[in-house]
């Protein structure tokens, strides 16, 4: 069993878990770097200040469901440590970075573009030079090595400006913001990046990146979410006219999702669920909103606010392909509360340190059942485990748990490919090189084929080196996946 020749391996991260640098080259401030560490124990904290100068700070609003309070506008505490600031510091490691993943074979990188590097407050009206040249050398330095740039424009991250003036997605403001910066990229890469993405997970960006200093209710977040849609047709159409022949996904956090009975109620709640995720599939891929949305908005209170051009602009700016993230799956049952994705225990899987399912047949499934439901290419731009990793004494990491993780996730998402007929564009491992992450801030869930040394609060040398699994995926990319089948 073997993917096409024309298959893209690469590793996929973002600029806020990766970069640092965040107050260099003329960087204005964006929405994550307002994140705190964190731990299971004590999680990540977004911190605020109201209009009366009460501080405090709330869990990361990313999959959680605590929302930041009315009137809270981000602030930076003296004493908080926040991992973005230095990251894994590749605004400065990015060469070694690079070369190290074409080592591994990598044929493409996924990187997102921090929009405040470009627009440090998004509403300038010309770009920062310094901001353009710095993707600008990792694109050439991907060219080097034959490496097609897969872009996110758009990794959950907002300059904080745009967030504290006009509250984020929930203005319309943002949208013409949002596209003054793809039209400078389009122009800018033209003939140089063909794949990009308007938006990463668009199904789960809250808090300050969504909302702004509004209470991230429910009608502030529904059009919130139907601004990004909007944003999201315009860019593809503009795209498309300004780089023929470029493809545009967006991309969307997935899990397989089970029924815990074989009750009806659940199955139907199951049903129910799953529409939480397809609703911004379906108006994003089919160009305009499911008959189960009215619903859906109904039971939420939300009323739409829209335009008489709206309808038009989702249908002329549909996705060319569907993008999605797969780490686990999930049950719910009609006691589940669920967020994005987070569920009830599965008594049939395994799970890694950090409580997520470990379901590689989920992959298989959630790629047949996206593939059945739009019949367009798929993209799985985020997978892989988060672990604990120990240097063993002679210096090496035997991360055989990882290796593990992949062989079984790859293999179903060849067999979706070679026995279900699935047409997949590309696989790209989350964290290529370990990151900071998002959900808890840590530094030691690593996902990374190559390690950094670095830990929690940020301390260690910054120095990179490879994993066993390193050479393991070498193998895999440069046998079109058959090695995973010795
Ligand atoms: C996805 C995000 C990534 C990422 C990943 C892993 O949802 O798009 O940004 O980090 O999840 O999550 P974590 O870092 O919390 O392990």
């Amino acid at each position: 069993m073997k993917v096409p020749d024309t298959f893209l391996w690469g590793g996929a991260t973002a600029s806020f878990q990766v970069e640092g640098g965040y107050q260099e080259g003329g960087r204005g401030l964006s929405t994550h770097d307002f994140e705190t560490d964190g731990s299971v124990d004590h999680p990540r904290r977004t911190t605020y200040i109201l209009p009366d100068g009460t501080t405090g700070g709330v869990r990361s609003s990313f999959f959680m469901p605590e929302d930041l309070p009315d009137g809270a506008r981000p602030y930076l505490c003296e004493d908080c440590y926040y991992p973005s600031h230095q990251a894994v510091d590749f605004y400065h490691h990015w060469k070694e970075d690079i070369q190290l993943m074409a080592g591994m074979g990598f044929n493409t990188y996924r990187f997102s573009i921090c929009w405040s590097r470009i627009f440090p407050t998004g509403d300038e009206e010309t770009p920062n030079e310094a901001g353009l040249k710095f993707y600008d050398d990792i694109v050439r330095e991907l060219e080097k090595y034959h490496m097609e740039p897969l872009i996110t424009i758009h990794h959950d991250e907002l300059p904080v400006y745009l967030a504290e003036t006009y509250d984020g997605w929930s203005s319309r403001h943002t949208i013409d913001c949002y596209i003054k910066y793809c039209k400078v990229l389009f122009d800018h890469y033209r003939g140089r990046c063909r794949y990009w993405l308007t938006f990463n997970e668009i199904n789960a960006v809250r808090g300050f990146a969504a909302c702004g200093t509004h209470k991230c209710d429910n009608q502030t977040h529904y059009q919130a979410v139907h601004n990004m849609f909007l944003a999201s047709a315009l860019a593809v159409k503009m795209g498309h006219e300004i780089m023929p022949g470029s493809m545009f996904g967006a991309m969307y956090a997935s899990s397989a999702l089970y029924p815990a009975t074989c009750r009806p109620e659940d199955m139907f709640r199951h049903m129910q669920q799953r529409r939480e995720t397809t609703f911004f599939i379906d108006v994003m891929a089919r160009g305009y909103y499911p008959s189960y949305s009215k619903n859906l908005l109904k039971r939420r209170g939300v009323t739409l606010s829209t335009e008489p051009e709206d309808a038009r602009i989702l249908k002329e700016g549909t996705l060319d392909f569907i993008s999605f993230s797969y780490y686990r799956s999930n049950t719910v049952s009609t006691e589940t509360r669920i967020n994005v994705i987070g569920g009830d225990p599965n008594p049939y899987l395994p799970s890694t340190p950090w409580g997520w399912p470990v379901d590689p047949l989920g992959l298989r499934y959630v790629l047949n059942e996206y593939y059945d439901r739009y019949q367009k290419p798929l993209f799985v731009v985020e997978n892989g485990l988060g672990a604990i990793d120990k240097i063993e004494e002679d210096g090496s990491i035997q991360d055989d748990y990882r290796i593990q993780y992949l062989r079984d996730h790859l293999r179903e998402m060849m067999n979706a490919m070679n026995e279900d007929g699935v047409e997949c564009l590309g696989y790209t491992m989350w964290g290529p090189m370990d990151l900071v992450s998002l959900t808890t801030g840590e530094m030691k869930k690593r996902y990374g084929f190559i390690y950094v040394d670095m830990d929690d609060k940020g301390r260690g040398t910054l120095a990179r080196r490879k994993k066993k699994s390193y050479d393991w995926m070498k193998e895999v990319i440069a046998t079109g996946g058959e090695s995973l089948w010795k």
